[in-house]
């Protein structure tokens, strides 16, 4: 039993159970493993971005570095969303500077268990090495399926994925079905993280505010409460931008991250006592200076304070250029109130 004799960091729990009477939310940041550390630097001069997700030891490595540089409250396995389209036969490269590009040749086709595993092995079995020897809990990560479509079928970034709404426009019928063969995958996959340990679990559906108005009801009732009603543990689940709150009343996952539009204590009122919240901190603000940064962290974080369900968070992922210091401060600030 992993944590034995160990003092286990019990704070991102209890949130998750609204049971957080603390004087202080948990805190972790979206992709707190990345480029603005120079640990992660020098091991990225060694290693490909892709070696360094297919690779048990240095999975664990790199989960444990932010852990120990700034004392967060949870640990998120390192990998990346798009690893899960290589089970469906699609190659995946990395490029600095160009960031992602997918190659898929013939018909998506369901895929399996042991399919899944077979590929995907060094990121749980990692998550099951990171149980034995973390002290926070360990949250696993999935992409949704309408967010992994966009970068199967546009084969890279963008911010409109035009390729994926024509097929859309083109047949409803085949956008679907192409959507619930990724869904079965996603769900396989979070099973096996859940399976490997993980406390939790966040969904990345940073593109779904693309999707029209007329098919977001479709896919929320025919993916993402599938995806929430199938899974065995804890979900969180985040998109980069969200319109419309009301939105999210439809999704039955156990809580939330929010982008920057959207004020906490208004999502509160809303989504109800119940959930849990997480976020919703700009990442540009911590490339400003670190008194101004405190002044921020503190601002969110105390109309939320007395909050048992909230976890301090970005709105989106940390930026490659934020200085450390910033990020010391903000935990800082946090674990000092
Ligand atoms: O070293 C490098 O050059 C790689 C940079 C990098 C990193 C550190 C990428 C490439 N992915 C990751 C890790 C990653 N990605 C994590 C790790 C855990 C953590 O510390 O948080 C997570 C959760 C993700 C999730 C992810 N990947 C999302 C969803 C969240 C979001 O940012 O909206 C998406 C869309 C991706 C795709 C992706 N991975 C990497 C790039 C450059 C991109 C494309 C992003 C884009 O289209 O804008």
């Amino acid at each position: 039993m992993p944590f034995e004799g160990a003092s286990m960091n019990k704070h991102f729990l209890d949130a998750l159970s609204n049971e957080n009477f603390s004087s202080r939310p948990p805190v972790w940041l979206m992709r707190q493993a990345g480029r603005y550390m120079h640990e992660y630097q020098a091991i990225r001069k060694k290693h490909t971005f892709l070696d360094l997700c297919y690779n048990e030891e240095l999975i664990c490595k790199v989960t444990k570095m932010p852990i120990d540089a700034f004392g967060f409250d949870a640990a998120i396995v390192f990998s990346d969303i798009l690893l899960l389209l290589e089970v469906f036969g699609v190659k995946l490269s990395f490029t600095e500077g160009v960031g992602p590009r997918l190659y898929s040749e013939g018909i998506l086709r369901a895929i399996d268990k042991e399919q899944i595993h077979k590929k995907l092995s060094p990121v749980y079995n990692a998550c099951r090495l990171l149980k034995e020897d973390l002290s926070v809990p360990l949250i696993g990560f999935a992409g949704a399926p309408f967010t992994l479509l966009c970068y199967l079928i546009d084969g890279k970034s963008s911010t409109h994925f035009s390729k994926a709404l024509t097929l859309l426009e083109k047949s409803r019928e085949e956008f679907f079905r192409q959507l619930i063969l990724v869904k079965d995958a996603v769900i396989l996959h979070i099973h096996a993280q859940f399976e490997a340990g993980c406390d939790a679990v966040q969904l990345f559906d940073t593109w779904m505010n693309l999707l029209p108005k007329a098919v977001i009801d479709e896919y929320i009732d025919t993916i993402l409460v599938d995806i929430c009603k199938n899974v065995t543990g804890p979900l969180l689940f985040f998109s980069k931008s969200i319109s419309d709150i009301s939105i999210l009343q439809k999704i039955p996952a156990q809580g939330f991250s929010l982008p920057a539009n959207y004020a906490l204590t208004d999502a509160r009122r809303v989504l109800g006592k119940d959930v849990v919240l997480q976020g919703n901190f700009a990442p540009e603000l911590l490339l400003e200076d670190s008194s101004f940064v405190v002044e921020q962290v503190k601002k969110i974080a105390q109309t939320m304070q007395h909050d048992p369900s909230y976890i301090f968070n970005l709105a989106h992922g940390i930026l490659p250029n934020t200085p450390r210091k910033n990020v010391e401060m903000l935990v800082q600030t946090i674990k000092n109130l």
